[in-house]
């Protein structure tokens, strides 16, 4: 157990992050017997290399019970980049505990605080979206706390790895035309140009999976024909009523 004033410390004393706390190591496994309990001021510093847990990832492992609060400094090291593949994840278990309650206040990844773009559950899990389609979500469970960026297909708006009909039925509704800016990746903009016009729904209904990730209630079987019918109409009747 820790008090706000000795935190885990991967980093080292070099580090402008390293504070006082256990010897500092980089990168590896924690474990700890008891409980863990991080303080509102208290910070936990986890790096990430890329590859194997414990040989290139921090990880926290509690036996006992672990209540979060105050700041998480996700660091990525030199050996880590991002995914390149659109679709592809990376994922990281940076905590896992016998039971877990509580969650960070402040995430930060490489000195920036993300941003609860998509709300993933009633846990305080979270999504941030970067830029370009680059999410970093952070996930919490009963017993565990995990990382992941992805690099997601285009269309699939809301990074959940799927492009659905929640995605296109967002995109529609963000519809703007060609002429018009404002829109991001969250709202349907997959190719970075400001809009979102039917080159983003085009290339969205290309890489239509159906929903592989929602507990939203999604349109029966026919949505994906509608939604199609309705880009159609967005495309060549602007000024026009489609259907009644
Ligand atoms: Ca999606
Ligand atoms: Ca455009
Ligand atoms: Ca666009
Ligand atoms: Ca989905």
């Amino acid at each position: 157990m820790f008090a706000d004033s000795l935190l885990p410390c991967f980093g080292e004393p070099s580090d402008p992050f390293w504070g006082p706390g256990p010897p500092c190591f980089t990168p590896g496994i924690l474990s700890i017997s008891g409980n863990y309990v991080q303080g509102a001021a208290a910070t936990l510093k986890i790096e990430l290399g890329g590859g194997d847990v414990g040989a290139l990832n921090d990880q926290l492992n509690i036996a006992g019970t672990t209540n979060l609060d105050g700041t998480l400094q996700v660091v990525p090291l030199a050996s880590y980049t991002d995914p390149a593949t659109r679709g592809t994840t990376d994922d990281f278990t940076i905590i896992t505990a016998g039971d877990r309650s509580g969650t960070f206040s402040t995430v930060q990844y490489d000195g920036s605080t993300l941003a609860p773009d998509v709300e993933t559950d009633g846990n305080g899990s979270f999504r941030d979206h970067v830029a370009g389609g680059l999410f970093r979500s952070v996930t919490y469970t009963s017993t565990a706390v995990s990382v992941q960026n992805l690099l997601a297909s285009a269309g699939d708006t809301d990074g959940d790895l799927d492009v659905d009909t929640v995605d296109l039925t967002g995109m529609i509704m963000n519809y703007t035309g060609a002429t018009s800016s404002g829109t991001t990746w969250l709202t349907g903009d997959t190719n970075g140009d400001g809009d979102t016009d039917t080159v983003d729904l085009t290339t969205a209904i290309i890489n239509f999976t159906s929903a592989r990730n929602t507990a939203a209630a999604v349109p029966e079987p026919s949505g994906l024909l509608l939604l199609v019918l309705a880009v159609g109409c967005l495309a060549a009747a602007r000024n026009r009523n489609c259907g009644s």
